[in-house]
């Protein structure tokens, strides 16, 4: 959940004036990065330094990370013509540094490290609108008024999404974790119609790798039970949903990711652990949780907490 990122002035410094997409093409950058947070903290994972829009970049799309807002189109993609704009990705052809910073990072690491793509939701979500959406309408008018072009632009996402995850596991990724991060826009029915069969798609071409998949999204409250029919054995949660009633919604043969409030760790320490405890209450010491933030961490998050926060769930949960 940005475990690396602008809340550590050592990424700022690593940073310098390059974006995301510039330093995810630089595998040492990416080393250095991925480790940072892993130098203070004592987290049981390391994710991968890279971006969700790094595949749409590498297949040849003009996009930039804008810094305070996010990723930004040049042109959005938004009628069948667009869609030969998106070329093909064959990850070690057009992204081979993202195989190389993975196997890199496989070696220094004591931890095992989490491979990441976006789901093709919320990847078409950013190429439709053309950045940061706050109720992602021209994407989900295309989903219901133009079926066409939303399965060729589905099928090609899932397609480069697949090779992406793949090409991370085959060089070393441990576990996956697929973020549909903007999914809590849809209602149940149309996310099933429109974007399950999709997400089911990656999901199950990753079952042969034997890893597990994390299956991720924010303000899903509602569609809990229709992701978790996409195939991960791990749903991650934001803070909306009480840990306990999610884990009813799924089932306990579900394993769930999540779900302190990441502003609750932007303040003082004791607002943070309390929040944190009320999180572990929830999940009442059944096996299968994965303790994280419900989404990412925020600029404003002093480090401090976060490395006091991991020590406390580790003295809390020893078994
Ligand atoms: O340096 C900066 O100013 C950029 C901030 C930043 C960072 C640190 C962005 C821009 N991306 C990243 C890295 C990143 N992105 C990671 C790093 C690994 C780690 O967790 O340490 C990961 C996993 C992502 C994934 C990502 N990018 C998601 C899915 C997770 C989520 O937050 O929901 C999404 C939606 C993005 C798009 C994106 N990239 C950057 C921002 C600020 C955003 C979100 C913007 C928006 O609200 O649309």
């Amino acid at each position: 959940m940005r475990q690396a990122g602008r809340y550590l002035p050592e990424y700022l410094e690593a940073r310098g004036s390059r974006d995301v997409l510039a330093l995810s093409r630089d595998p040492e950058a990416v080393v250095e990065i991925t480790l940072q947070p892993l130098r203070r903290f004592d987290a049981d994972a390391a994710i991968l330094f890279s971006d969700i829009m790094v595949p749409l970049a590498a297949a040849g799309l003009d996009v930039r990370i804008e810094s305070g807002v996010g990723p930004v189109m040049g042109e959005p993609i938004r009628v069948a013509e667009d869609l030969a704009r998106i070329g093909s990705f064959d990850p070690a052809e057009h992204a081979p540094y993202v195989g190389e910073a993975t196997r890199l990072l496989v070696k220094e690491l004591q931890v095992p490290l989490i491979g990441f793509a976006g789901a093709p939701f919320t990847l078409a979500s950013y190429l439709i609108e053309g950045g940061p959406s706050r109720d992602h309408r021209r994407t989900k008018r295309l989903m219901r008024d133009e079926p066409s072009f939303w399965v060729r632009l589905m099928d090609r996402l899932s397609e480069m999404v697949l090779a992406h995850l793949r090409a991370q596991v085959e060089a070393g990724a441990a576990a996956v974790q697929l973020f549909d991060s903007w999914a809590g826009a849809l209602d149940p029915e149309s996310y099933r119609r429109h974007v399950l069969p999709w997400s089911r798609r990656i999901l199950e071409g990753l079952a042969d790798l034997g890893v597990p998949r994390i299956h991720f999204g924010v303000g899903t409250g509602e569609l809990l039970p229709a992701m978790r029919e996409a195939g991960a054995e791990v749903l991650g949660v934001d803070w909306r949903v009480p840990l306990d009633a999610a884990w009813e919604r799924l089932g306990p043969e579900t394993a769930v990711q999540g779900n302190l409030d990441p502003t609750a760790c932007t303040g003082s320490w004791e607002a943070c652990e309390r929040e944190a405890l009320a999180v572990l209450e929830r999940a009442g010491g059944r096996p299968g949780h994965i303790f994280n933030l419900g989404h990412g961490v925020l600029p404003e998050t002093p480090p401090d907490n976060l490395a006091r926060l991991v020590d406390l769930v580790h003295e809390r949960t020893a078994r």
